[in-house]
């Protein structure tokens, strides 16, 4: 009989609910997924949301379906269950599920029977509402102003949250369900987030929210740790017993291990009575567990959008980016940056270019070579292109190309074209990642590098919010960069952005297509082994001690002279970027 220990991660999404399984050796041995609306097409939804304008929401029940029928998949593959040592997750972030005062004594039920499936038990008699906000939603302007005022203004909110207010930020989603459902509202006992709401499932009671993903919601004061009693009293000021406090169960918690799985998975599909659990926590902030990330190290998506992802001990917050606080690295955050112009921008520049030289639109021969060819200057040329409106800078749809001084950064003129469509391959994936590079900067600690460039180093240049001397970007670099999504397959692109971001420890390419729910995998490994002292590394060392390091691939030396040269486009980028609206 084997004697291999296993960990579960789930990875409870938008429109499926996976469950993956890993061994000691952190390799993957099984993986099942149960798929919304193909699979549970009852519940008729699209993409696993009702769409009503604004309004997107998910079933509840469609979710406790869904658990029993990935784990009905796991026990029809006779997968040895018993193994299991731990179990942790991923879950789609921001939203909330609202519990009924019946909620507790149908949960409990879980600790005693299992004839009957997961619905029976826990049907919509736990629930006061049947459905859970989806992070799609976009109802609640309205709120999210009573939300910035409350605190005085988006820069403040960020200060105490980590992010401004934002449409599925689950405060301002509470506080609409408070003024236009205020029965369902009074009737809620209990209101928990999405991760919280699996892992009360799995334990069979109701378990506070997790803290890292407690960051999602416009109410948690980072810095203190605590909920903010001015955004509470926001929602609620009114009965004491009742209270949004008493609703979300308290201070989040910051423990590894919440308790071990109830006794309906036990007996229906064979898992330990001793599984732990470890809280179920967001999405993103799993998705930076799956990766051996430490300090001062980024993970750049570049997917259609382009999301960067990094861990960093600095709270220096933004309106224009989140910080949530690390759900596995005690005293760091996780800085998530999300732009909307990123595969699709390159991509009209690409047929563009490949028009002009009768070449297939789809191709990116010519534009790859554009991106690398050394031999055309474009020293003093800087385009920003956002075919959609862009979150960071936050501007409007807009295409912009400014020839500028080298000397000073300051712009000349405003140009039409550039010499050639080919610069504005180069430009684009230059501008995209130099973006990155200077957002990211803040997060980032000193790297004692010096740049060999005569610049005027008091030059003060502004990035949205932060205005500061050029000094402040000119030492700082992330140690190792790893690239995933569909364009890191691009040579290129990823080489480019490489050189501008400028790490110096290493540059990584990887494919992620379990990425959440793999970072559910580590986090209940870790977890469970530093829990019962057999480990004492903390995550970010005994991931990069076991880390399967075989599937990364090393795409792009560290080149310090490349990087350097980027150094001069940072005054013109804020020179630029301060004309955009
Ligand atoms: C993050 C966000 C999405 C969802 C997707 O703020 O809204 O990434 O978490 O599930």
């Amino acid at each position: 009989m084997s004697l291999d220990s296993y960990y579960l991660g789930f990875d409870l999404s938008t429109q499926q609910l996976k469950c993956l399984a890993i061994d000691q050796n952190l390799k993957i041995v099984h993986s099942e997924t149960v798929e919304f609306e193909k699979e549970l097409s009852h519940y008729h939804t699209k993409k696993g949301v009702y769409i009503h304008g604004d309004t997107i929401e998910c079933p509840v029940a469609m979710w406790l379906e869904a658990l029993d029928l990935v784990l009905l998949k796991y026990h029809k593959a006779k997968f040895p269950l018993e193994r299991v040592m731990a179990i942790s997750g991923s879950c789609q972030q921001h939203g909330s599920v609202y519990w009924s005062s019946q909620a507790e004594s149908l949960l409990e039920q879980l600790n005693r029977k299992s004839e009957k499936d997961l619905l029976h038990y826990v049907g919509p008699a736990a629930f006061s509402r049947q459905t859970a906000p989806n992070w799609q939603d976009r109802s609640t302007a309205k709120q999210c102003q009573e939300f910035e005022q409350c605190v005085g203004g988006p820069e403040k909110m960020a200060q105490l949250t980590g992010s401004r207010a934002h449409f599925r930020f689950t405060g301002p989603q509470i506080l609409k369900i408070s003024q236009l459902e205020p029965e369902t509202y009074e009737k809620t006992k209990a209101i928990s987030l999405v991760s919280n709401f699996l892992t009360t499932i799995l334990v069979g009671h109701l378990v506070g929210l997790e803290e890292a993903d407690a960051c999602g919601m416009n109410l948690y004061d980072i810095r203190e740790r605590k909920f903010s009693d001015e955004l509470l009293n926001l929602i609620d000021s009114s009965s004491k017993d009742k209270t949004i406090r008493q609703k979300l169960m308290g201070t989040p918690m910051k423990t590894m291990i919440v308790g071990t799985i109830c006794k309906y998975f036990v007996e229906k599909y064979g898992f330990n009575a001793n599984c732990k659990v470890s809280p179920m926590t967001g999405d993103n902030l799993a998705t930076i567990c799956s990766l051996p990330l430490r300090k001062n190290d980024v993970l750049v998506s570049l997917g259609t959008s382009t999301t960067v992802l990094l861990v960093t001990d600095k709270y220096h917050p933004s309106p224009n980016y989140h910080l949530f606080i690390h759900p596995t690295l005690p005293g760091h955050y996780m800085g998530m940056i999300c732009y909307c112009n990123g595969s699709l921008a390159r991509e009209k520049i690409r047929e563009q270019l490949n028009s002009e030289h009768a070449e297939k639109s789809d191709d990116w021969a010519l534009f790859n070579q554009a991106v690398l060819d050394d031999s055309e200057n474009n020293d003093n040329e800087l385009g920003v292109y956002f075919p959609l409106g862009e979150i960071v800078p936050s501007v409007k749809a807009v295409e912009k190309r400014v020839i500028y001084d080298t000397k000073t950064g300051r712009i000349e003129r405003v140009v039409e074209k550039f010499k050639d469509k080919t610069h504005d391959a180069k430009n684009i994936v230059e501008s995209q990642a130099l973006s990155c590079r200077v957002r990211i900067s803040p997060l980032l600690s000193d790297s004692n590098t010096r740049s060999e460039q005569k610049l005027n180093e008091d030059t003060i240049v502004k990035f949205d919010y932060d205005e500061s001397p050029l000094r402040e970007y000119l030492n700082k670099r992330p140690e190792r960069t790893f690239f995933v999504g569909g364009a890191s397959k691009n040579e290129a692109i990823v080489k480019k952005f490489a050189q501008v971001i400028g790490a110096t420890k290493g540059n990584f390419r990887l494919e992620t297509p379990n990425s959440c729910a793999l970072g559910g995998c580590y986090k209940a490994m870790w977890s469970f082994l530093y829990d019962s002292d057999k480990i004492t590394a903390p995550f970010d060392k005994f991931l990069n001690e076991n880390f399967p390091w075989h599937v990364m691939e090393s795409v792009s030396d560290v080149n310090n002279e490349k990087w350097d040269r980027y150094n001069s486009k940072i005054v013109p980028l804020s020179e630029l970027e301060k004309t955009l609206t």
